[in-house]
């Protein structure tokens, strides 16, 4: 029994579950099976990953002894499979979103609440190292009260007309595209590093290529739709202004039609006495700002807050990057798994699904402001 966690499950077999199957194997578990779109995928996915079963359906996979799930699915499948698996005993790893509408996550935070079954969501750049320094230096006294919070999270994979997925179709993805996918990323990064909460926004969403290919080409792919040719509802990208609980206001580009830009999440905060910024694309550097003198923070597991030392896995210099992210993500969710079963303590910093509902709240927040064209409460 490692970190509390024995046998799991990978539930969809795209890119990020390829991510989540290498986490799991590193933080000791046994990935029992697997659950991708079909069951001769679901097979072909066995047989390449080494492991014993390829389920059929969800029924499957909660009737099994598996102690966990991981849920990589497209976004619709996210609440019921939780919810299925929560039911039935199983603690759950769920990709974000926390479904496709905010009752759907209502009503898997609510589930996860009751059973009091260990659930995560991998808003996994709260993993990087440097943003454990991040919030250990804007939490400091001597960085200043936040009086500013902005930034973007830009990439480019959506420029091609030609690129789709499952994540175009509203009932597959959800109302939101862009801002749903990463944005949530950046607002769950600073709502965390800041401790901070948006609790006002005005939001502004464009669509710049009106029609796509339908089809299942994923994301990050350089395939084209397969599919006919469809309208497009959601966004390619994604403007907010806001104002938090301590009256910072703060602002967010989202976009992925950003040329250049591959998974470029920047978020600044600007404080009473320094100003710190954390580019994910250069995520083993943290910039401090000063008026006399502005200096860069290396990560390195002999300096540096407890937090970054304790994320740190290779001396520095060697980068750590995406995958320890989620390395990380999956060792601290597994160990919050063995403190559930009594041993050890639960450790910090792991996005719940409660994390998972307030970025829904967000979302909701930012769709409603685009329709009513105003000021909307989070
Ligand atoms: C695609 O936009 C994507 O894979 C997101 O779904 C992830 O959450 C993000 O970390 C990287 O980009």
């Amino acid at each position: 029994m490692t970190n509390g966690v024995q046998k799991v499950a990978i539930l969809g077999a795209g890119m990020i579950g390829e991510v989540h199957r290498r986490a799991a194997v590193l933080a000791g578990a046994q990935v029992a099976g697997v659950l991708a779109s079909s069951p001769e995928r679901s097979r072909e996915v066995a047989s390449r990953w080494g492991v014993e079963h390829a389920y059929a359906d969800i029924d499957e996979v909660i009737g099994s002894d598996v102690d966990a799930v991981h849920i990589c699915t497209p976004n619709s499948y996210h609440v019921p499979y939780a919810i299925a698996a929560l039911e039935a005993g199983k603690h759950v790893l769920c990709e974000k979103p926390l479904g496709v509408s905010l009752d759907d996550a209502k009503k898997a935070a609510a589930v996860a609440e009751r059973t009091g079954l260990v659930n995560t969501i991998p808003f996994a750049y709260r993993f990087h190292p440097i943003a454990r320094e991040l919030q250990a230096r804007v939490r400091s006294e001597e960085f200043g009260a936040p009086n500013l919070i902005h930034g973007s999270y830009l990439q480019d994979w959506m420029l091609d007309p030609n690129a789709s997925g499952w994540r175009v179709d509203p009932e597959a993805g959800g109302p939101s595209r862009a801002f749903g996918d990463i944005g949530s990323h950046w607002c769950d990064l600073a709502e965390w590093v800041t401790g901070e909460r948006i609790v006002e926004l005005v939001a502004d969403t464009s669509i710049a290529i009106p029609q796509r290919p339908s089809g299942t080409a994923a994301s990050f792919s350089a395939a084209a739709g397969e599919g006919p040719l469809v309208d497009v509802v959601t966004e390619d990208s994604a403007l907010i202004l806001f104002k938090t609980d301590k009256g910072t206001s703060g602002s967010a580009v989202i976009s992925q039609l950003a040329a250049g830009r591959k998974n470029r999440l920047w978020l600044e905060v600007d404080g009473a006495a320094h100003s710190a910024v954390f580019d994910q694309e250069h995520a083993e550097e943290l910039w401090i700002g000063g008026d006399a003198e502005s200096i860069t923070v290396v990560r390195d597991p002999n300096n540096g807050s407890a937090e970054q030392r304790r994320l740190s896995q290779l001396p520095a210099g060697h980068a750590q990057g995406y995958a320890q992210c989620f390395e990380n993500y999956v060792a601290d969710s597994y160990a919050a798994i063995a403190a559930h079963n009594g041993s050890g303590e639960a450790p910090q910093g792991l996005p719940t699904f409660a994390d998972g509902l307030r970025a829904a709240e967000i979302c909701d927040a930012m769709l409603r402001s685009t329709k009513s064209r105003a000021w909307e409460t989070v």
